[in-house]
């Protein structure tokens, strides 16, 4: 139980949309913005701008739940600019971590969002 409680608090809260989320290493600063927004369960459209970065990928995990995406995101754009298609199977609280990299280095963020 302590294990669990000590994952669950370690969930980032979900970013305003706009607001600059750093990454883990503060190499990088990305904004994100959600197509629906609020996201709802189903299809939602992720557009991300990390200026300095050229590669990125994304893993979901629901929080408190054994599961993550259960299909690849579709990752299009390059050059700090992307828009990546995601499922979101079930509503609820998603981790987000994305892997960065680019000029500075390898590093990787996390956030969360509130699917509805
Ligand atoms: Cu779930």
């Amino acid at each position: 139980m302590v294990l669990l409680l000590t994952a669950c608090a370690a969930v980032p809260e979900p970013a305003a949309a706009g607001e600059p989320i750093a990454s883990d290493g503060a190499l990088y600063t990305m904004t994100l913005a959600f197509s629906p927004d609020p996201p709802v369960a189903g299809d939602a459209l992720l557009t991300v701008d990390v200026p300095d970065a050229t590669s990125i990928t994304l893993e979901g995990a629901m929080v408190g739940m054994d599961h993550g995406l259960t299909e690849e995101p579709v990752i299009t754009g390059g050059d700090g600019h992307w828009e990546i298609d995601a499922y979101f199977a079930m509503s609820g609280t998603w981790q987000l971590t994305f892997e960065l990299d680019g000029e500075p280095g390898p590093d990787s963020l996390t956030t969360s969002v509130d699917i509805r």
